[in-house]
């Protein structure tokens, strides 16, 4: 049975995939879509919810109908009309949908001609050049689809880490409740937020092993006991996400968590520094020859060979050792260092509430600023906004503003950058904002020559203030366009402008290394929710994670500047 948000929301996703390629009218399709992300970015339980006899109609983009089904697939795992479509077309089509270049029309092709249902059979198809044969393919696609499946393939298996959290949340609650259970930490890469996780490698310490091991083991969601001992055992999920969980000692707990923390490439070099002291370290403790010296906290283990606490997130073998022995540990920008948000959207394009609503909800969340980046008018599909439109928000921001106290919205725009560079509002009208956030939405597959100059040329404008989505990847799903990043970094730090960290648990774009990069350069940048709803304003703490591994600090990052400090950043001066 479905009993979290994500897994309800992938068979809304999967209804609309199929009515997709049925082709079926494109607004029912967007009902279902609608629906599936008001449920993944939702931060309560819907099984829950529904327990409580709470109406789901009150969420947003949720009517009677949807919410019907939604009480179906909890009751009994799936819909009238998901089976209905299922039973019309092979289910598995949807899988193909995920291959950036194939819409609904080609996978109903490549299903119709060639009798194509899964990733597997594409490949084979394309590595034999059936595809190209195709109309409407040609070989330049099946390069393209051939480039895309052979990216994607040492990323399979592996979890989004804010997918991992919705399982993460409620199997660590479960496990609280065990006997004698003291301290239950989440350690790997999970701990060290890395932006997919391959699996869960859980520790607790407790008074005995078995009475956990029993309880991990009988949890509900359990699909296969893959290993079981009185201190380890190792489980499937019917999500197919792996668990480790191992039990260890108080003396030991410390070094446990470190070790398992890792990542390998961290602990190697730990133990080779330890070696040179004559000690040894292993997941049990600090020991010279067979005497124990350390091990019931990770300070401890740290300590024995010299270095102060390393934060989990660094521990990627980039340079956290030298900083460490220098005494140059970077102190770490937190979540509550953020002062605002600088991208966020509204019903006036593809957002989903009013602008009094994200004004209200992040006032709520402790911000004191909110810009609002809409579309602008290229992206039609969005509805996206020509001047005449943009100056009536801009006359609503201001009356907002007058009325409200504790938040101020900053007027912005999302504004497209057009194939050549060129933006896609006049200065006139862009001089007239707060800030100019500028995209990449279109041309992904320019050569990196002619994508570099297109982006540096946009950057030239006088207007420009962040660069969004800086490569445009969307993890396991889109690889980032080819771009010459090093080089729009430095031209950031030339023209004086930010990039994005793009918070959406999906993007978190610019990824760990760039953002050390920027640093190094001295490019200020800005974590971004990018909300399209109110709800996605708590992605942030993705956002957040991401730049704790890329090294930023409280200062390296735009938006943790108060509103008087921010104001002065935003301005163009050339
Ligand atoms: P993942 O699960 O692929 O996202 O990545 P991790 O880092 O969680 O890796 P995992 O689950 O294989 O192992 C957890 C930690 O345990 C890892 O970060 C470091 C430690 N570890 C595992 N195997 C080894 C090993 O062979 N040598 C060393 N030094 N550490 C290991
Ligand atoms: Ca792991
Ligand atoms: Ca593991």
């Amino acid at each position: 049975m479905p009993v979290h948000n994500v897994d309800i929301a992938a068979k809304l996703d999967e209804v609309a995939d199929l009515l997709e390629i049925e082709g079926a009218n494109p607004f029912r399709i967007r009902a279902y879509r609608n629906a599936a992300r008001t449920l993944r970015d939702l931060n309560r339980d819907v099984p829950t919810m529904l327990e409580s006899g709470e109406a789901l109609t009150e969420l947003p983009g949720i009517g009677k109908d949807l919410a019907a089904k939604i009480q179906d697939i909890v009751a009994t795992g799936t819909t009238g009309v998901l089976e209905e479509h299922r039973k019309a077309l092979p289910p598995t089509l949807t899988e193909l949908l995920k291959i950036p270049g194939l819409g609904p029309k080609r996978v109903k092709a490549l299903y119709r001609a060639l009798g194509i249902q899964r990733l597997q059979g594409l490949h084979q198809a394309a590595k034999e050049g059936r595809l190209r044969t195709l109309p409407g393919f040609g070989e330049k696609l099946e390069r393209h689809i051939l480039h895309e499946l052979e990216a994607r393939a040492g990323s399979e298996g592996r979890f989004k880490l804010a997918v991992a959290a919705q399982y993460v949340d409620s199997l660590v609650a479960y496990l609280k409740t065990s006997p004698g259970v003291k301290q239950i930490v989440v350690a790997g890469s999970y701990r060290r937020a890395k932006e997919t996780v391959g699996d869960l490698d859980i520790l607790v310490t407790a008074s005995s092993g078995s009475p956990v091991m029993d309880r991990f083991v009988s949890y509900g969601e359990v699909e296969e006991v893959l290993a079981k001992g009185n201190t380890r055992a190792t489980v499937r999920l019917t999500c197919k996400l792996q668990v480790d969980l191992r039990v260890v000692t108080d003396k030991s707990y410390g070094a446990a968590l470190q070790y398992f923390t890792g990542s390998k490439a961290h602990n190697i070099v730990l133990r080779q520094l330890a070696q040179q002291q004559g000690l040894k370290i292993n997941e049990y403790g600090v020991f010279r020859e067979d005497r124990y010296l350390a091990g019931k906290t990770e300070e401890s283990v740290y300590a024995a060979v010299g270095l102060p606490w390393i934060q989990p997130e660094l521990r990627e073998n980039r340079g956290e050792f030298e900083a460490a022995q220098a005494g140059r540990l970077p102190a770490l920008v937190e979540l509550s260092d953020l002062r605002g948000d600088l991208h966020a959207h509204t019903k006036a394009t593809d957002g989903r509430n009013s602008l009094k609503e994200m004004a209200l909800a992040a006032r709520n969340r402790g911000f004191e600023y909110l810009a609002i980046c809409d579309h602008s008018k290229r992206l039609a599909m969005t509805h996206g906004l020509d001047p005449k439109r943009l100056t009536e928000q801009m006359d609503e921001i201001d009356r907002l503003n007058a009325t409200l106290s504790g938040l101020t919205l900053l007027k912005g725009i999302e504004v497209d950058i057009l194939e050549d560079g060129s933006l896609d509002l006049p200065d006139e009208v862009l001089s007239r904002l707060d800030l100019v956030v500028a995209a990449v939405h279109s041309h992904f597959d320019l050569s990196r020559d002619k994508q570099t100059k297109r982006i540096l040329r946009a950057m030239d404008r006088p207007y420009f203030t962040i660069l969004a989505h800086p490569s445009g990847r969307l993890i396991q799903e889109r690889e980032p366009y080819d771009v010459d990043l090093p080089r729009i970094i430095r031209k950031a730090r030339e023209r004086q402008c930010a990039l994005e960290l793009n918070a959406h648990p999906e993007r978190l774009d610019l990824t760990d290394t760039y953002c050390q990069v920027a640093k190094e350069e001295g490019v200020l940048v800005s974590i971004n929710s990018d909300a399209h709803s109110i709800l996605d304003l708590d992605n942030l703490r993705f956002g957040v994670g991401q730049a704790r591994r890329g090294w930023l600090e409280k200062t390296d990052v735009l938006n943790t500047r108060p509103l008087n400090a921010l104001r002065p950043l935003l301005q163009r001066t050339m």
